[in-house]
């Protein structure tokens, strides 16, 4: 049995209480996990902010990529080690985290490193009465130790995506990472050690939420800024918490986003973003798609063609190369997901396939699996079309006009992504200006360049990170001023 535990001050530091880690393939204790009381939060913001005086303080930015080029370097190094434990803490297929989140894990300490030494601050020249002017030039300084609050479903990539450029920036770092994936976050500690990021500089705090260290961390007063990622509810409490000393936050929150599928488009092309955006990882991506808009003429075909690829998909365990579809997370997820199908059921929803819970063999039976499921039938005001599920499954309607379903597609609290698929680009171009969401693709889903700015509108984020915009948010801009 494994024992994971905090990672404070360069040490892994074991807690007097510990909480149970369950696979979610079949429901069996993997890991006891060291749960950090204020004791151990403390200690974690102490040695951060104690770090930011140190030897990392005094590095020169080159001296800092080289680090963070380092970690990237020594995660691919240990790359198997990194797939076996978010696969084991996730379920997910190994096919999927070999592709998307190790790889990723590593490049956003490479990425960020590369935007710190290559983006410049702003200068000014001004004119004064006197005639010999000022001149004007902004320096970036680093905000301080970021309490980074992070979520399940991607564990090390949305980590990392904080992580990397808040230490790029310069700070330092108190990760708590979710209670249900504990051991990539843990693992990234033995990598800062062995390629000599300082003490103190990269700490982790394990627990939950009220009550414990993920809100120990945000009521902290030596945390300077918060970063979260999760669903809004949490978002808002720890707005609510960063008031408090009056502290910047980052929140990358939920979302309900829609697909919109034009008949001109390319159909094998929409069918397969499709599949990926409503079935990767389970539907447990917060970009994923929830609700799929479809023109009248291709409304029967897009279905029978969706349904055909959802049954085409091999639910099965991380290791085996056919399995198209892991398990949720958890049984307590697989809860809610199961309510949510009782709702569509409720509500008369057509269930055009799955809809409840597979057969799986032997200790399997107890693992959290859940069958990819598409509906149709239902009005945008029906339970499922409204609010996040966080599951493989989806409500396909049918639509007449482009007027329609910018409006269909607009009406909703959130505002995170959305997927257009159409071959008239003037159409592509028109439908994503007006789309209320922070990322919108045509022709595509989850097509990342991390130099473009991420993040959610309405109440799917406070803020965008990548590129420039992370630097925006890790950084203190200040103007000096000279006279000359
Ligand atoms: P969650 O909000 O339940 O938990 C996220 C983290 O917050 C966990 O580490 C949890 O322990 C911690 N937490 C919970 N309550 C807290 C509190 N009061 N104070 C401090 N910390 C607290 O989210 P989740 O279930 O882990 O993740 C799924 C959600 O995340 C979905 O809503 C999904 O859309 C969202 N998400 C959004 C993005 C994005 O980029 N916008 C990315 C991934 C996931
Ligand atoms: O690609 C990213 O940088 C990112 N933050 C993805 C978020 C996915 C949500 O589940």
């Amino acid at each position: 049995m494994k024992h994971i535990k905090n990672f404070i001050n360069g040490e892994f530091v074991a807690s007097a209480r510990t909480f149970e880690k369950r696979s979610p393939l079949n429901d069996a204790v993997i890991a006891q996990v060291s749960e950090a009381g204020r004791g151990e939060v403390d200690a974690a913001v102490q040695a951060a902010r104690a770090a930011l005086h140190g030897p990392w303080g005094k590095l020169v930015i080159a001296d800092r990529v080289e680090l963070l080029y380092g970690v990237a370097n020594e995660i691919n190094r240990r790359f198997d080690e990194f797939l076996e434990a978010e696969c084991a803490d996730t379920g997910k297929p190994m096919s999927l985290a070999r592709h998307i989140d190790i790889p990723r894990g590593a490049a956003n300490f490479k990425i960020f490193a590369d935007v710190v030494k290559n983006v410049p601050t702003e200068f000014f020249e001004m004119a004064t009465p006197d005639g010999l002017g000022a001149l004007n030039y902004a320096t970036r300084s680093p905000v301080g130790v970021v309490g980074i609050v992070c979520p399940w479903n991607l564990p090390l990539l949305l980590m990392t995506w904080k992580a990397g450029p808040a230490l790029a920036c310069g700070n330092t770092v108190v990760v708590k990472p979710s209670e249900e994936t504990p051991q990539t976050a843990t693992l990234l500690g033995e990598v800062m050690n062995a390629v000599g990021i300082p003490k103190g500089v990269y700490n982790v705090v394990h627990g939950f939420g009220p009550g414990s260290a993920g809100e120990f961390l945000t009521t902290h007063q030596g945390v300077n800024a918060i970063t979260f990622t999760g669903e809004t509810r949490t978002g808002a409490a720890i707005m609510k918490a960063a008031a408090d000393g009056a502290r910047p936050v980052s929140l990358e929150m939920g979302g309900k986003n829609p697909a919109i599928v034009f008949a001109d488009c390319d159909f094998d092309a929409a069918i397969e973003g499709t599949m990926r955006s409503v079935f990767s990882n389970c539907g447990q991506v917060c970009l994923g798609t929830e609700r799929v808009y479809v023109e009248r003429p291709i409304f029967d075909k897009f279905v029978a063609a969706l349904k055909l690829g959802a049954e085409k998909l091999k639910i099965g365990t991380p290791g085996d190369v056919a399995t198209g579809i892991g398990p949720l997370i958890s049984q307590e997820h697989k809860t809610k997901v199961l309510s949510y199908y009782q709702k569509a059921r409720d509500e008369g929803a057509i269930i055009v396939t799955g809809g409840g819970v597979p057969n799986m063999a032997g200790d399997l039976a107890h693992g959290a699996w859940i069958q990819p499921t598409i509906w149709t039938g239902l009005s945008d005001d029906a339970a499922i079309c409204r609010e996040e599920i966080f599951g493989p499954c989806c409500h396909i309607s049918p639509f007449d006009s482009e007027e329609e379903v910018i409006r269909r597609a607009n009406d909703t609290t959130y505002g995170l992504a959305a997927s257009i698929w159409t071959t008239n680009l003037q159409r592509g171009h028109r439908v994503a200006g007006k789309i209320e969401a922070g990322l919108v693709w045509v022709n595509s889903w989850f097509l990342r360049d991390l130099r473009t700015p991420f993040g959610g509108a309405k109440q799917s984020g406070i803020g965008r990170e990548g590129g420039v915009h992370s630097l925006e948010f890790y950084t203190e801009l200040k103007n000096i001023c000279i006279k000359l």
